[in-house]
């Protein structure tokens, strides 16, 4: 049985998206983060953040370990390179990059902090917009010719970016990739999944 733990309109939306794209049966339990969580909810998630995973009885949190633990557990789905495939460093690295480099940037950015890059891990938020503007100039996907579980979270982050928060430079090779990703109908059922979602909480009519 697979529980995933989840608030509409954040960052697990990309795990929404992610179970899709897996066709997999899922439970999805509510957390309602924007109002009160139990503090009993820490013994799945120590933040008390979304989102979270229960797989048999196995608890997994991160984004990232998410979206590998659950795209191994369901190489079916072809969404995460296996070991030893010549694509599965540009994956790891494009997936990592997403919450360690791409999201702290973005969210510093859009606080409008200053920093002085050097000292944190994540770096200028100008080095990291450079980064991911040549990744997809080179290639369709953001870890190569296929999509990946990497997709899910990226196409997550630059629609959030540059459509929400409204940081990101909005460049053509950023909407063409997040027209492609859109196309997909795992992405579109998401989409309509989590809407729904959203009018349940009172997020939207
Ligand atoms: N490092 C976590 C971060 C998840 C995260 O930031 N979740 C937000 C959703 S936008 C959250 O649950 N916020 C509620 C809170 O901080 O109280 C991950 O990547 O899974």
């Amino acid at each position: 049985m697979l529980r995933f733990y989840h608030a509409p309109w954040s960052r697990s939306s990309g795990i929404l998206w992610l179970l899709e794209e897996l066709a997999v049966s899922y439970e999805l339990v509510t957390i309602d983060i924007r109002g009160s969580v139990p503090e009993s909810y820490r013994d799945i998630q120590p933040n008390k953040k979304v989102p979270a995973v229960d797989v048999d009885g196995t608890i997994v949190t991160e984004r990232a370990a998410i979206c590998l633990y659950l795209g191994e557990r369901f190489p079916e789905a072809g969404l995460v390179p296996a070991p030893g495939d010549s694509s599965r460093a540009a994956f790891l690295s494009a997936l990592i990059y997403a919450d360690s480099v791409f999201d702290p940037a973005v969210a510093a950015r859009a606080q409008g902090w200053t920093y002085e890059p050097n000292n944190f891990s994540f770096g200028a938020f100008d080095d990291m917009v450079r980064h991911v503007d040549r990744l997809l100039s080179t290639r369709p996907y953001i870890a190569g010719g296929a999509f990946s579980a990497a997709d899910t979270q990226f196409g997550s982050g630059i629609h959030y970016a540059l459509d929400v928060l409204k940081v990101l430079p909005d460049r053509p090779v950023f909407r063409a990739y997040l027209q492609r990703l859109t196309e997909r109908p795992a992405f579109q059922r998401f989409m309509a999944r989590d809407l729904e979602l959203a009018k349940a909480a009172g997020m939207a009519t």
